[in-house]
């Protein structure tokens, strides 16, 4: 068998694509389709043809494995072409996802049925490129434009009965899909129907206009989100052969973009970083019913999550008022969700008759996970797992959110550390996709398989790492920021720091980030580490100043910067300046400017020095989960690839250069990473 299986059925050569795992179109399936399609023209006995996929999907695109090689013949558009001129007609029976490639080799064919569990779409945006075999054009002309330029703009997917409507899908077959293909083909639409003969359907310019506005604010302005745009407008004003000339051109520089290669480099990582390394690797501990402690924001978004991957849910809070409105809230989110079609109504009701309300410890002894959501405070969570340690059944896995506290700390308030490990989310926790298991000392490698296969079945991103302060994420970030903070003082003024930021990408600056989060959290764990530290190390006291006058952010409208009437005014206000020229001048520092490439420089050769340091202490198994971590929960701007696929962008001599400028920054207790670990 080779990757395309041919049988034939009532005179139709049926032909299945087989090449897991997602049936991707590369060489050895695009020589397989020539050679089907030979066969098909050249055999007088059958009627048409028939694409299917094996296993649950029908083709996940293109091989984007290939994607850094030069293109290898036949390429797609010249397989398409001969499939459009096939003399016989062709159906594409769509058993599951039909995504990139995948959906244009679909359009070339004469017709489209799907299975209802079918989804299309083409996401080439997403990886930096757009659609590179008629996907501009043969879509527009079945949706119009407005439709096409939100559906290749934004990368979306449409499930199949959303297709139908929109005329991609000629059919929807709730069962027997190769039937209800061949009956099409000895049905009396069967013909040559190629779509790229039709004309575009007219839509007003101001709904293509308004399209193309959402999709250029939701692809953030990236360049083939641009270029998707500009090719689809194109299939009403040019003829097919020529926009698609301009097609292939656009997709062919793109694909060669240093975004591209990031964005490829970020599709992988986070493939790779849901699998924990062999070593590891253990049948996970059954999971049915999981118990969330809190319901507070955090608890209550972990229990939303879990609710709707069909869990059963044991909400615990002592708080009998905060519970109750908890609960009244889930019921309430489900509804929305259900009613927004984020999930289904079956589901949603489902949802509802697991959720538990409790306020009893005894409550959660048939918990087979249970998730603590409390304070972010030790004592307060070595009492909860003291509670845990209490009622958990045996071999019940016990997880703390903890973002910032010691794994094994809380551990050892139980009898049986072996089954405790970190699940850290992040907030709104029912939308963030990164989820950082966190192994203690103790963990054994079932529980940290548990935790990782949560974390998949609430199609979140789970990412292993070690148990140190701040774990991957803070760790990186706390030490950017106090790197921003050091900026403020050399020169800077935080809407400097911020804009620079910006600029590179970030969704916020990190001082805005700060006004967001609330200063008074970070100044309560400042304060609780001031013991520790050295008196000699460089610290900058601006946090500590704002928050003595009751400057705590965005909740008490002032602290890094101030909000009038909820915005970020466009300048620091005085007060802030004065704050952080005092700063500078108690430590003898001549303020001056700082460009905003040095301001983006220094911050990011901060983070990837960290990384260094993480990789050399084992924290992050893997450079690239890493970069799946700040991309996924820190706003590092995903078309960059993470910091060190940054890093390893800007080579050995600046890396060399960056940490000594850093270094030199930072003085005493600065820590240098080791360069090799990052190229
Ligand atoms: C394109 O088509 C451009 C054309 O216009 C150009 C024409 C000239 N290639 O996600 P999963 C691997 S651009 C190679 O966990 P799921 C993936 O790395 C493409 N490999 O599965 C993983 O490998 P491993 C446009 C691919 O069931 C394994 O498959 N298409 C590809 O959760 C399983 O992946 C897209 O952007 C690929 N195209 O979801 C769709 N896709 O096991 C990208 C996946 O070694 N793919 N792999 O780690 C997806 O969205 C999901 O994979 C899919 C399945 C929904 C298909």
């Amino acid at each position: 068998m080779g990757v395309l299986n041919l049988a034939v059925r009532d005179g139709v050569l049926l032909m299945t694509i087989d090449h897991p795992p997602v049936n991707a179109l590369s060489r050895t399936v695009r020589a397989g389709l020539m050679e089907a399609l030979a066969r098909l023209a050249g055999d007088a006995l059958l009627r048409g043809g028939v694409l299917l996929g094996a296993d649950n999907i029908f083709v996940g695109g293109a091989d984007i494995r290939e994607f850094g090689k030069p293109a290898s013949a036949p390429t797609l558009p010249e397989v398409l072409a001969v499939l459009e001129a096939c003399p016989k007609p062709v159906v594409a029976g769509l058993n599951g996802a039909a995504l990139g490639g995948g959906l244009e080799l679909a359009l070339a064919c004469d017709a489209r049925i799907a299975l209802p569990s079918a989804v299309v779409g083409l996401p080439e945006v997403t990886l930096g490129i757009i659609p590179g075999a008629g996907g501009t054009q043969r879509l527009p002309r079945l949706t119009g434009l407005a439709a096409a330029i939100r559906l290749i703009g934004t990368g979306a997917k449409l499930k199949a009965d959303e297709a139908l409507r929109q005329g991609i899908l000629d059919d929807i077959a709730p069962d027997d899909l190769p039937g209800a293909a061949i009956a099409w083909l000895h049905g009396p639409a069967s013909a040559k129907r190629p779509v790229s003969a039709r004309t575009v359907p007219a839509d007003a310019p101001s709904a293509v206009e308004a399209a193309a506005q959402a999709a250029v604010k939701t692809g953030k302005g990236r360049p083939a989100v641009r270029a998707a745009i500009a090719a689809v407008k194109e299939a009403a004003e040019v003829p097919f052969a020529e926009a698609l000339q301009h097609e292939r051109h656009a997709f062919e520089t793109l694909r060669a973009s240093p975004e591209a290669a990031a964005l490829r480099h970020i599709f992988f990582a986070e493939r790779e970083a849901v699998r924990l390394p062999e070593s590891l690797r253990q049948k996970p501990r059954q999971l049915e019913t999981i118990a969330v402690i809190g319901a507070g924001t955090m608890g209550a978004g972990i229990a939303l999550s879990v609710l709707e991957a069909g869990f059963w849910l044991i909400l615990l809070d002592q708080n009998a008022a905060l519970l109750a409105a908890a609960g009244a809230g889930l019921l309430r989110q489900l509804d929305e969700r259900a009613q927004a079609g984020k999930i289904s109504f079956s589901s949603a009701e489902r949802a509802r008759e697991r959720l538990i309300l409790a306020n009893g410890w005894q409550e959660i002894d048939s918990a087979d996970l249970i998730i603590e959501a409390v304070y972010e405070d030790l004592s307060v969570k070595q009492e909860v797992f003291r509670q845990l340690d209490a009622y958990a059944k045996p071999h019940a896995v016990l997880a703390t959110n903890t973002s910032y506290l010691d794994i094994d700390q809380i551990a050892a308030a139980t009898s049986r550390p072996r089954d405790v490990l970190g699940l850290h989310f992040f907030s709104p926790a029912h939308v963030m996709k990164l989820l950082e298991v966190v192994q203690g000392a103790q963990t054994t490698p079932d529980v940290l398989s548990a935790g990782m296969e949560l974390g998949k079945r609430l199609q979140k991103l789970p990412v292993m790492c070690e148990n140190r302060f701040g774990f991957i994420g803070n760790r990186i970030y706390n030490a950017y920021r106090t790197h921003c903070e050091f900026m403020l003082e050399d020169g800077a003024w935080p809407e400097q720091v911020d804009e620079a930021l910006e600029a590179f990408g970030f969704a916020m600056g990190p001082f805005a980030v700060m006004d967001m989060s609330g200063l008074d959290i970070a100044w309560r764990m400042r304060k609780s580490r001031a013991a520790g530290r050295d008196p000699r190390a460089r610290h900058v006291p601006v946090l500590e100043a704002l928050c003595e006058q009751d400057r705590f952010g965005r909740k008490s409208n002032i602290g890094y910067y101030s909000y009038d009437g909820g915005k970020r005014a466009k300048e620091t206000d005085q007060t802030v300046r004065a704050i952080i020229a005092a700063a500078s001048e108690k430590r003898g520092i001549r303020r001056r400017d700082l460009s905003p490439e040095e301001i983006q420089r220094r911050a990011l050769m901060t983070m990837a020095n960290e990384a260094a340091l993480l990789l050399a202490e084992g924290v992050a198994q893997r450079a690239s989960d890493i970069d799946v971590v700040l991309v996924n929960g820190y706003g590092f701007p995903r078309w960059m690839g993470g910091p060190v696929h940054w890093a390893r962008g800007q080579g050995r001599a600046k890396l060399e250069e960056g940490f000594d400028i850093i270094g030199e920054a930072m003085g005493f207790g600065f820590r240098r990473g080791d360069v090799d670990l990052l190229l």
